[in-house]
């Protein structure tokens, strides 16, 4: 019987090393675009990979950038996926403010470079795509948020995924294209990017419980997120494009804590309860007990924009796709620090 073969660009990232174990699991045999660089970047597919001389190789990898339209139309033209998942992005919110241009080409122009090879190539009625867009897209628009909420962004990464939306939209309708969206609202888990403030509290908390690490240092606490586990929503992204037509639906959990939450609960699962004090950079998070402190605020962690609260329906995906959210809240971040506790 045929193979399902699926290419995912950002393989080498939190979802696409996922996505990956998940479509191994179901039988595909998968491809994915790695970046070059100097150093390996491909830890969190270590596991899957298998030497190519090996007999029967699931897995296989090629050299690219979304940057470099003709890398991307090679890869397309040599794999002939019959689904294309793009989670490739300068994915970071902060980090965009410092790099837009680049954000712009790698997460917007990047998405339109893919969609154009798929056209070119004459390949628009065999290939399902699909986009990885974001809540940020809504900025500052209140929650809950779902698909017909007004987009805002508050950000170079949210105005360039915004553009990434509306064309993989423009694609399907302009040419018929199977091209698909999930809007996912933040997902997290033991493979978070380390600057990521969800990672970012957890190996803090291990770095000073092993006293590697004296404070912690945060921005803004009181921003609110939809904290999902990214294991439910790489399925999500699979029955996305399962679906009998392509379109766009919300990945969310429903509920959204702040970040003085996130820390607050992060810490009492290892016995420390946070009391707060002071106000805006001088204020700290301590232990009442031990008058120790464990937070200070750093300023350089502020934006110049904050999306002050993302909370998602995802009543649509529920009633369509029969998915929803499995993993808890707590759960997700006892993973996280089982997993940083242990390194
Ligand atoms: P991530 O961990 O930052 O991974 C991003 C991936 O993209 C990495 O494999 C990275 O390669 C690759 N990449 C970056 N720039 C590239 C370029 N110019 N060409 C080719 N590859 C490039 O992100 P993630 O959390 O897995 O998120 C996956 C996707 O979902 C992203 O598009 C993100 O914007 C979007 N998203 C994420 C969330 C979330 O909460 N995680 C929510 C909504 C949407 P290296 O490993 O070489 O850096
Ligand atoms: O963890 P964050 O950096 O995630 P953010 O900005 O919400 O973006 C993530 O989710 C998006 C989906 O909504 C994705 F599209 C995007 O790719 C990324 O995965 O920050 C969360 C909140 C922000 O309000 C930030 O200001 O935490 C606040 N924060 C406070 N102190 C901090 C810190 N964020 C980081 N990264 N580092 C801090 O020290």
């Amino acid at each position: 019987m045929k193979k399902n073969i699926a290419l995912i660009t950002g393989i080498t990232g939190q979802d696409g090393s996922i996505l990956a174990k998940f479509l191994l699991k179901k039988n595909y045999e998968v491809h994915g675009i790695k970046r070059r660089s100097s150093s390996f970047n491909t830890q969190r597919i270590d596991d899957i990979y298998n030497d190519l001389h090996e007999p029967n190789p699931q897995l296989f990898l090629h050299y690219g950038d979304l940057t470099d339209f003709s890398s991307i139309i090679n890869v397309i033209k040599k794999v002939k996926p019959i689904e294309i998942y793009n989670l490739a992005a300068q994915s970071h919110v902060q980090v965009s403010f410092e790099t837009p241009e680049y954000t712009a080409n790698a997460d917007a122009i990047g998405t339109l470079r893919i969609l154009e090879a798929i056209r070119i190539l004459n390949l628009t009625k065999s290939i399902k795509f699909y986009q990885a867009s974001t809540s940020e897209m809504y900025g500052s628009t209140p929650p809950p948020q779902n698909e017909n909420s007004p987009m805002k962004p508050a950000s170079p990464y949210g105005a360039a995924k915004l553009y990434a939306h509306w064309i993989t939209k423009n694609y399907r309708t302009s040419y018929n294209m199977f091209a698909s969206t999930g809007i996912l609202f933040n997902h997290e888990g033991p493979s978070r990017g380390e600057t990521f403030v969800s990672r970012k509290i957890t190996m803090g908390i291990a770095n000073i419980l092993k006293k590697k690490q004296k404070y912690l240092y945060l921005g803004n606490l009181d921003a609110f997120r939809d904290w999902g586990d990214a294991r439910d929503y790489a399925k999500a992204m699979w029955k996305i494009l399962q679906y009998k037509k392509p379109d766009d639906f919300v990945i969310a959990t429903g509920k959204s804590y702040s970040v003085r939450k996130f820390v607050e609960i992060s810490f009492s699962l290892v016995g420390i309860k946070i009391s707060w004090k002071g106000k805006g950079l001088k204020e700290i998070g301590y232990d009442k007990k031990t008058n120790r402190t464990y937070i200070k605020i750093d300023a350089k962690y502020f934006r110049p924009q904050e999306v002050d609260h993302l909370r998602g329906s995802f009543k649509k995906a529920n009633r369509i796709l029969g998915w929803k959210p499995e993993i808890k809240f707590k759960d997700m971040i006892k993973d996280m620090l089982d997993k940083d506790l242990g390194d």
